[in-house]
């Protein structure tokens, strides 16, 4: 029986109501970082199995950019998006990436344009695209975040973001040394500082209780050195391959890792596996426990240059950022002149090499080249004054702050408290720039949040102690701090909770977050 014509419309308007987008608002309350302007207008995008994305032609950078998105957004979606080169990719309907080389937007801004009909992403480098791509990551539903298959729509609330960092540096730190984690752990935790539009991932290679890179000129650092953790698990290290492979993933998420080697203190596993770098010739046992300051290289032995020289220039030939980090921290059995002369010489051997230094700001003791980097971390900030007095920049990672390995409270499973206990409120309501009575913007290069593994030892641990912690970190390099606000932040923070869910994360539920 055919339909009459009252039922044949109401299907119609049925259909039609279904497939027109829901206007929606665009995410100033959901998104993490928050960005300098966004303007909502009220309707959407939808990403459907036709949604292509177009590149401008020849651009390879963008190109990885646009196969990132599509790779990410295939598992919840079924689709296949097909990446497009175009000379002029926004006169097409769908995603466009563009590089604008509109100077204003800097190394990581960009611009977002989004209508019913196109979604424009626009900035002056490949790296802001991939920014940019964080924040369309957040705007669509959460489950977008899941590795299986669901339901659509995947609509996108229209509007206009423009957004740029307001640090230049924001990262976090992995100890892979206490309790070692293989690359695959180590790229899921590259993803998921990606997520919150972090650009650095130090990792923290070499300790008293284990090393962790190979170095092909000095072979039993890994093969002796690396082979225990702390309490005796069997370790491990990566070899130069997986290295690189490490860091070009995290280069393709434009992120920048930075090496520690630790010295002249913290080096109890370079001391086990060479004899002739102690001072008395004989070779340290493994060491498995969590005591500090107990090891020192020999500042008075050429040997020991000659070994750092090595290491230094096989660490620089994997490296494509600017920065070695050489530790320099609770070098309690190193003599105080010792120490200023161990540090100004590994200082001269970093640049030598066209590398700049970092150190914890133990190193400000040292006469400190004008664009190497001081690390803060101390309950007192004495040894980062001493720094800025040097002219040098500080990275900001004040324990009683960013430490992620501080538990949350006194029952926290995981993590210590040497600092004191970290909740998710203290560890973000802060400001880098007025945290240290001395050192204020200008000194300031940017945000770091370590993790110390003495007690983490599996990625359930590590995200358990990141998570909820590190979105805070990622918007306090991020975003304005004249914008910041605990009570609004924590909101937005609980809606999260889904997105935390869908990516598996192992995220502590912190009460003081209305978890939405
Ligand atoms: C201090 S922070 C250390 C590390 C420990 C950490 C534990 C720093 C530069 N040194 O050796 O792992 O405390 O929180």
């Amino acid at each position: 029986k055919l339909l009459n014509l009252g039922q044949a419309v109401l299907i119609m308007l049925l259909l039609f109501s279904c497939k027109t987008p829901t206007p929606k608002d665009l995410g100033k309350e959901i998104l993490i970082p928050q960005p300098t302007n966004l303007i909502a207008t009220g309707s959407s995008f939808d990403w459907t199995a036709k949604t292509k994305i177009y590149v401008e032609e020849g651009r390879e950078d963008s190109k990885g950019v646009a196969n990132y998105i599509a790779d990410l957004i295939a598992p919840a979606t079924g689709y296949t998006t097909e990446v497009v080169s175009a000379t002029n990719p926004a006169s097409n309907k769908g995603i466009a990436l563009v590089i604008s080389e509109n100077e204003s937007l800097g190394e990581e801004g960009y611009k977002l344009t989004i209508d019913e009909k196109r979604v424009i992403i626009a900035a002056n480098k490949a790296a802001g695209l991939f920014r940019a791509v964080q924040t369309i990551r957040q705007l669509l539903p959460a489950k977008i975040e899941s590795d299986s298959l669901q339901m659509g729509s995947w609509e996108i609330a229209s509007g206009t973001i423009e957004d740029a960092p307001d640090y230049g540096y924001r990262g976090a730190m992995l100890d892979v040394v206490r309790h070692f984690f293989d690359v695959t752990d180590v790229k899921r935790f590259i993803d998921l500082i990606a997520a919150y539009k972090m650009n650095v991932l130090h990792l923290h290679l070499t300790d008293d209780q284990g090393w962790r890179i190979e170095i092909k000129s000095w072979p039993n650092l890994t093969k002796h050195g690396g082979s225990t953790q702390v309490d005796g698990g069997k370790g491990g290290f990566y070899t130069q391959e997986e290295y690189t492979e490490l860091v070009k993933y995290a280069q393709d998420r434009f992120i920048t890792i930075i090496p520690e080697i630790d010295m002249p203190g913290h080096t109890n596993a370079a001391l086990a596996s060479y004899a002739e770098l102690n001072a008395d010739g004989k070779a340290r046992d493994l060491y498995t426990g969590t005591n500090v300051g107990f090891s020192t290289l020999d500042a008075n032995k050429e040997i020991t240059y000659k070994f750092i020289d090595d290491v230094i220039r096989e660490l620089v030939a994997l490296t494509p950022g600017e920065y070695i980090h050489i530790g320099g921290d609770e070098s309690n059995a190193t003599k105080k002149k010792d120490y200023i002369k161990f540090i100004n010489r590994v200082q001269d051997i970093v640049t030598k090499h066209k590398k700049k230094m970092i150190g914890w700001a133990d190193v400000a003791a040292a006469e400190l080249e004008d664009n190497s980097l001081a690390q803060f971390w101390q309950t007192k900030p004495k040894n980062a004054l001493l720094a800025v007095k040097q002219n040098v920049k500080i990275l900001m990672s004040p324990a009683k702050r960013a430490y992620m390995d501080m538990q949350y409270d006194s029952i926290c499973p995981l993590g210590l408290h040497w600092a004191g206990y970290l909740e998710v409120d203290k560890a973000y309501d802060w400001n880098l720039e007025t945290n240290v009575e001395g050192i204020s913007r200008e000194n300031i290069i940017g945000i770091e949040a370590p993790l110390w593994s003495e007690t983490v030892e599996t990625i359930d641990d590590i995200e358990y102690l990141v998570f909820p912690r590190l979105p805070g970190y990622a918007e306090l390099g991020w975003s304005k701090s004249e914008n910041k606000n605990w009570d609004e932040y924590k909101i937005r923070l609980g809606k999260q909770k889904e997105r935390f869910e869908y990516m598996k994360i192992n995220y502590y539920q912190s009460p003081k977050i209305p978890w939405a």
